[in-house]
């Protein structure tokens, strides 16, 4: 499907997964509207992407950990462009890796707000605008970690797991519409995520990727653009993005 005009919507553009993706997206000539809560990285993503191709660029604040916050990036969103074709929602991200016995509150509280309850707030808010029957998605980021568990990750596992179902029970409900909805389940890959899960602690998040070959966010975005762009009538509802050096969480092949 020729994405050239249609509008592309992305959470959490100002960094990592969503910021390639805005830069894939434009090169199909798509319009962008982007959101985050910095809107400093926002602006020179935006540029970047105006430079690669985007028929247009729109940027605005979002904390999608607020309602009010998102009705409000909604109203926005709907003065840009009456309806929205794609909606990538991507916000989110870990924080701590401490085992449940030592756990803390802000952590789970944070990513309950960004991964979870954001994207569904996020699909509530934007579902009025999604076209039926003109191949409009909504594309939702999960992980790995949504698919096994790991010592840790109790919280962003879960959160992940919920998102996987979420997107499952929203594939049903929009059956018959022609919306798609599917999730693209990432494995490591190198971004801003252990520098926040690791609260700017950068040697700690480095050890993460040390010897091994991780993804980078523009694999991630390629596989978007590819899920995106298959014809209206073909929906990827969950596609597994791994790097070759990973079998599984654990199982992580690194070179001296
Ligand atoms: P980054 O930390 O690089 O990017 C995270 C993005 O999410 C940033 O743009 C950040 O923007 C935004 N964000 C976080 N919280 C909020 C919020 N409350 N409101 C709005 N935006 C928010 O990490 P990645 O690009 O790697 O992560 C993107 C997604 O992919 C996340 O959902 C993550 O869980 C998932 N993922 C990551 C993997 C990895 O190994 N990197 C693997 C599998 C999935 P800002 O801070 O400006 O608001
Ligand atoms: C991020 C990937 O496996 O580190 O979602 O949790 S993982």
């Amino acid at each position: 499907m020729d994405l050239a005009g249609k509008v592309i919507l992305i959470t959490g553009a100002s960094s990592g997964f969503g910021a390639a993706a805005a830069l894939a997206f434009a090169r199909t000539r798509c319009h962008l509207l982007l959101g985050a809560r910095r809107v400093t990285r926002l602006n020179e993503v935006a540029t970047a992407a105006r430079e690669a191709g985007a028929a247009s660029v729109g940027i605005h604040v979002l904390d999608v950990a607020s309602t009010r916050s998102v009705d409000a990036y909604a109203a926005w969103a709907r003065d840009q462009h009456p309806s929205v074709d794609v909606l990538v929602n991507n916000a989110g991200g870990a924080h701590g890796l401490d085992p449940v016995a030592l756990g803390k509150d802000e952590d789970w509280e944070a990513m309950v707000q960004s991964n979870f309850l954001g994207l569904l707030r996020m699909t509530r808010a934007t579902l009025p605008m999604l076209p039926q029957h003109a191949g409009a998605w909504v594309l939702n980021i999960g992980s790995i970690a949504g698919h096994s568990a790991y010592e840790g990750g109790a919280a962003y596992c879960g959160v992940k797991a919920g998102e996987r179902l979420v997107t499952q029970a929203l594939r049903l409900e929009l059956n018959g519409t022609g919306i798609r909805v599917g999730t693209l389940d990432p494995g490591m890959a190198e971004s801003e995520f252990s520098l926040v899960r690791f609260k700017g602690d950068a040697a700690r998040a480095a050890k993460i990727y040390e010897g091994a070959r991780p993804l980078t966010p523009a694999d991630v975005a390629d596989a978007m653009v590819w899920m995106v762009s298959r014809p209206p009538h073909v929906c990827v509802d969950e596609l597994i993005l791994k790097p070759t050096d990973q079998a599984a969480f654990h199982k992580v092949y690194r070179r001296k």
